[in-house]
């Protein structure tokens, strides 16, 4: 039996001479290096063509204050395990750069107390904006829209709520998340807990409705494309105006299935909202926690949201309660 062509796994490679760009408006940087090579392997997954790579003013800075940045983190990381690169490697999902204590404030404490977190924090976010810049600036010199680049930004400002904008409000460095792999998902949960179950937050609930969202319609999305490949529906712009297309049959399939169908180029625009959405809310939700409101299951329960737990022990009352929880 003949196995029917799925378009899963078969990627078709066509093979042509590089492609060096559209010619570059003055004030940047002038294309050097060899030529862009052609990888097989490479193709399998995506574009065979490697390079060229656009590195500038702004991507060298970024580059080298982020590799500053982690190597700061991974410098402190190796002298809790007294230099032992042995000891680092194994541990390294456990080990930790903390932000300083809350005695300190937003002061900047002793290098070896939090200063060193809030230097590697802030070249962290230097280098991330820079990136930012040359994301905007690489597009405006191919003469793109800048989706990107805010698309980007939406993330950047929950990392930013997150170790920046939150912390400056509560007055204190040390609100901020540490630096590694497990001790962040513990500031994750301790977080949550701490102020009342994050779950209660309804900037998170709306987060995550766009976070499942997203890989939903990245599924719907991908598996459409894939399923009218064999009529060239990834040639998207033929398919918006030619009749009897890839394009319409898979308009039609949402519209026999679902009633409502996207078009080729609304698909891309809800895309980009959903998942701009996650990190903005998110933002939102998490700068309203500890500033706004101290306990969301309390102002949950204020709002009509969740239950009461029944006084099992009338005399005794939720010191939660005492701490002017639901403001
Ligand atoms: C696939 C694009 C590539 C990016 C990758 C991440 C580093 C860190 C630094 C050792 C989808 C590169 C990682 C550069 C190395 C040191 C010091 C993006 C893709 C592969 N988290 N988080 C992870 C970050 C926060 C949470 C993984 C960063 C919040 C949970 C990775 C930030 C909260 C879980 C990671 C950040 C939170 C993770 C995989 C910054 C709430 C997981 C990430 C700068 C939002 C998962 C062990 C991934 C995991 C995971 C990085 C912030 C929660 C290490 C850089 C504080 C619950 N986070 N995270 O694939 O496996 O992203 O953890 O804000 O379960 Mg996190
Ligand atoms: C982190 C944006 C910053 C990243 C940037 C990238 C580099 C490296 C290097 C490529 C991810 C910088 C990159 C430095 C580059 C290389 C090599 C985006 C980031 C700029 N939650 N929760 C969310 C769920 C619970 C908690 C969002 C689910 C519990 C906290 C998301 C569940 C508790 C925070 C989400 C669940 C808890 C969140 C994140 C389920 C823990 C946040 C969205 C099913 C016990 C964050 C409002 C995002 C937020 C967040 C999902 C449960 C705590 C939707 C599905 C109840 C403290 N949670 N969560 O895009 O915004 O992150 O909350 O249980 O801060 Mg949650």
């Amino acid at each position: 039996m003949m196995v029917e062509y799925q378009n899963l796994f078969t990627a078709v490679q066509a093979s042509g001479p590089a492609e060096a760009g559209v010619p570059l408006p003055p004030g940047n940087s002038p294309r050097t290096g060899k030529e862009p090579m052609h990888v097989h392997l490479i193709g399998r997954f995506g574009n065979a063509q490697i390079g060229p790579i656009y590195l500038g003013g702004l991507g060298l800075a970024s580059l080298i204050l982020g590799t500053l940045s982690i190597n700061i983190m991974g410098f402190n990381m190796l002298a809790q395990v007294n230099w032992d690169v042995v000891q680092f490697v194994r541990q390294l999902f456990w080990l930790s750069l903390d932000p300083p204590s809350p005695a300190y404030g937003l002061s900047f404490p002793p290098m070896n107390e939090g200063g060193w977190w809030l230097l590697s924090g802030a070249l962290l976010t230097t280098s991330i904006l820079l990136w930012w810049t040359r994301m905007y600036t690489r597009a405006r010199a191919l003469g793109m829209g800048t989706h990107v680049a805010w698309a980007f930004a939406a993330a950047i400002w929950l990392f930013l709520v997150l170790g920046f904008f939150r912390p400056v409000l509560m007055g204190s460095w040390s609100e901020a998340v540490p630096f590694g792999i497990f001790p962040h998902l513990d500031w994750t949960a301790a977080f949550s807990l701490r102020y009342g179950n994050l779950f209660y937050n309804p900037f998170h609930a709306l987060s995550i409705a766009f976070l499942y969202g997203s890989a939903l319609l990245f599924a719907m999305h991908g598996a459409t494309i894939l399923a009218v490949s064999r009529y060239g529906g990834d040639r998207e712009i033929e398919q918006i105006t030619d009749r009897g297309t890839a394009s319409e049959r898979a308009a039609l399939f949402w519209r026999w299935t679902m009633g409502f169908n996207a078009t080729m180029e609304s698909v891309h625009r809800w895309a980009w909202w959903f998942a701009v959405l996650c990190p903005l809310v998110g933002g939102i939700g998490i700068l309203l926690t500890g500033t706004v409101v101290d306990n969301w299951y309390l102002w949950a329960v204020k709002h009509g949201v969740a239950p009461p737990y029944p006084a099992v022990y009338p005399n005794l009352v939720d010191p939660a309660t005492l701490i002017q929880g639901a403001k």
